[in-house]
């Protein structure tokens, strides 16, 4: 059996990833392909549960070590438990969020040590790399209007100064260009239509390679 490959949909708070990765869900089942989607943070039962913590308000007191930890632990869970037996079984993994968050949000917009940040990761998932990281790049004030607009409170990391979500945001550009064939950036401000069909773009010249 052929393995599987990995996308993840990925970039600025409130760009449209949960509505976009839906959409390439879709198009995969249609397609013929056994899907497994999937996010971060969560992804498993253990994962969901750190979620819950990382996410909430009622942890102000959490250090930026302890959310890196929290990341990580919940990262080497995922990819032991769920990513790689699904890739083994010739799957296709749809994450919502993976590994270029964590550089994004811990490295570049919380200003932890970027080695610090890579021994975590590391440690989590080892030389693993997704095959393609679709960035939705979006001005996150701009991402957080959607998400108000979508009727749901912001979460702690949401609610963080706007220079945070900025400096997540530039995270996610800079990684992409140090390692292109890694990444795809679409432009999250047009219409949803657009967006959507940019990704399908990409992830239909993935799976032809
Ligand atoms: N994090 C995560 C880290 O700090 N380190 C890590 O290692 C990881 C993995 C996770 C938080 O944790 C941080 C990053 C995050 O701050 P999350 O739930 O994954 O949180 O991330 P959010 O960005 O907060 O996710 P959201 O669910 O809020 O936003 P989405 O999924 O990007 O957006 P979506 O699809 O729900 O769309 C939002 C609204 O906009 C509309 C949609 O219909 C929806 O109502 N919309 C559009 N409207 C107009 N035009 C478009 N093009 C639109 N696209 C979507």
């Amino acid at each position: 059996m052929n393995k599987g490959i990995m996308i993840v949909c990925d970039g600025s708070n409130g760009a449209g990833k949960t509505t976009v990765i839906k959409a390439i869900e879709k198009f995969l089942i249609d397609s013929g392909h056994e899907v497994v989607l999937t996010r971060e943070p969560g992804g498993t039962p253990i994962g969901e549960k750190l979620r819950e913590i990382i996410l909430s308000k009622e942890n102000p007191e959490m250090t930026d070590l302890t959310e890196l930890m929290l990341f990580g632990a919940g990262r080497a869970q995922h990819i032991q438990e769920k990513i790689i037996p699904s890739l083994n079984a010739g799957k296709i993994v749809l994450s919502d969020r993976f590994d270029a968050a964590t550089f994004s949000f811990q490295h570049y917009a919380r200003g932890l040590d970027f080695d610090l940040v890579k021994s975590v990761n590391d440690l989590a998932i080892g030389s693993f790399k997704p095959d393609i990281n679709i960035i939705l790049d979006l001005d996150p004030k701009v991402g957080l209007e959607r998400v108000r607009g979508r009727g749901d409170e912001l979460d702690r990391l949401e609610d963080e100064d706007m220079n945070f979500l900025i400096r997540a945001r530039e995270g996610y550009l800079e990684q992409a260009k140090a390692e292109p064939s890694l990444f795809a950036i679409i432009d999250a401000s047009v219409s949803l239509e657009e967006v959507i069909n940019k990704a399908l773009i990409t992830v239909k010249n993935h799976l032809n390679k």
